[in-house]
């Protein structure tokens, strides 16, 4: 029954309205469509599109076990105390499944699974080429259009995956520990690069200090913000007994105005759009050229590089424009 239900195709224009007026389940949907890069999507994205954009989007990230999902719930609770309708998106992106590993993180969020005014989904981005430019903004959008004030966006710090996922965000929280050997991982990660604010969690424990002082060290060595006017603070949290997360909340707030003020929201969403368009026609080309390997054109134009009587830039160029044409 269930799987007959899911098969057929969705009433699109239904959903994007239910959605629309806040319900879970329609938001739910339009989400697993944007998981499953469904053919429905062309039509969900063009009825999306005069509704969304006007949520901030606040990336979250770190080593695991730093505290991302704890913080995550007691951000979402600070939200909802000043009034505001939050989304919260766990992006894995290295798992092809979505609801497994982030059990954990469901279990956590349960305490604001009643409350109306949140939205939580776990998505996995499956992976391929394009699917973490893609899925997380056409994802992001549905929450936008759903009434979101903010949408928390949680990863897990594991790379350059990571990486992108934080240029998704208007602004970025970067989550270390003590005792988790952060210092050393976070240069490497460039992780300095993506955050607009530090937090340093499990304040409650020993070894916060060094972890403020070893960050405050390697942002003065690299200094990379001097001529935009952002000085990147340190909090500290515990996250689990919700200590330091108004503080938060609030330097996410001084963020985002002083983003507004300079232009840099503008131009930050632009180039976000930028890479979206992006990855979605390099997508479309990719299958394109993809169909062509069965036809004649390829294997043509290949045995004419082979034989010398064309060069494979020329080729690429053929090619290019067959599949555009
Ligand atoms: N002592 C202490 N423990 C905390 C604090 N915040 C989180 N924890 C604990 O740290 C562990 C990991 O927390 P999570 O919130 O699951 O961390 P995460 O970063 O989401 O982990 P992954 O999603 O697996 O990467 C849990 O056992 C939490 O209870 C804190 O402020 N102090
Ligand atoms: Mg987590």
């Amino acid at each position: 029954m269930t799987t007959a239900r899911s098969r057929r195709a969705p009433d699109v224009p239904a959903l994007v309205e239910q959605a629309r007026a806040g319900q879970p389940r329609a938001v739910a949907r339009l989400i697993s469509l944007v998981e499953d890069q469904s053919p429905a999507l062309r039509e969900v994205m063009a009825l999306l599109a005069p509704h969304a954009g006007a949520a901030r989007v606040v990336g979250i990230t770190g080593s695991p076990g730093v505290g991302k999902s704890t913080s995550t719930s007691a951000l979402v609770a600070a939200y909802r105390r000043r009034g505001l309708r939050v989304g919260v998106l766990a992006v894995d992106p290295s798992s092809p499944f979505s609801g497994g590993a982030l059990l954990g993180d469901r279990v956590r969020m349960q305490e604001h699974a009643v409350d109306a005014g949140v939205f939580i989904r776990s998505m996995a981005s499956r992976g391929h080429l394009g699917g973490l430019s893609w899925a997380t903004p056409q994802a992001l959008r549905v929450l936008s259009a759903a009434g979101c004030d903010v949408v928390l966006v949680e990863t897990v710090g594991v790379g350059q995956a990571e990486v992108q996922v934080a240029s998704l965000a208007d602004t970025t929280l970067v989550l270390l520990a003590p005792g988790m050997g952060d210092g050393i991982q976070a240069a490497k990660a460039g992780i300095l690069e993506v955050a607009d604010v530090f937090v340093v969690n499990k304040a409650d424990r020993d070894g916060a200090d060094s972890v403020v002082r070893d960050l405050r060290n390697m942002l003065s060595l690299g200094d990379r913000r001097t001529d935009d006017g952002w000085r990147v603070p340190i909090l500290r949290t515990s996250a689990a007994k919700g200590e330091g997360i108004d503080e938060v909340v609030d330097e996410v707030e001084r963020h985002g105005a002083w983003l507004a003020e300079t232009g840099r929201l503008d131009a930050g969403r632009r180039a976000r759009a930028a890479d979206e368009v992006e990855a979605i026609a390099l997508t479309s080309l990719r299958a394109r050229i993809g169909d062509l390997r069965g036809g004649d054109l390829l294997p043509g134009l290949a045995g004419r590089v082979v034989a010398g009587t064309v060069d494979p830039y020329t080729a690429a160029d053929e090619l290019v424009a067959a599949v555009t044409s």
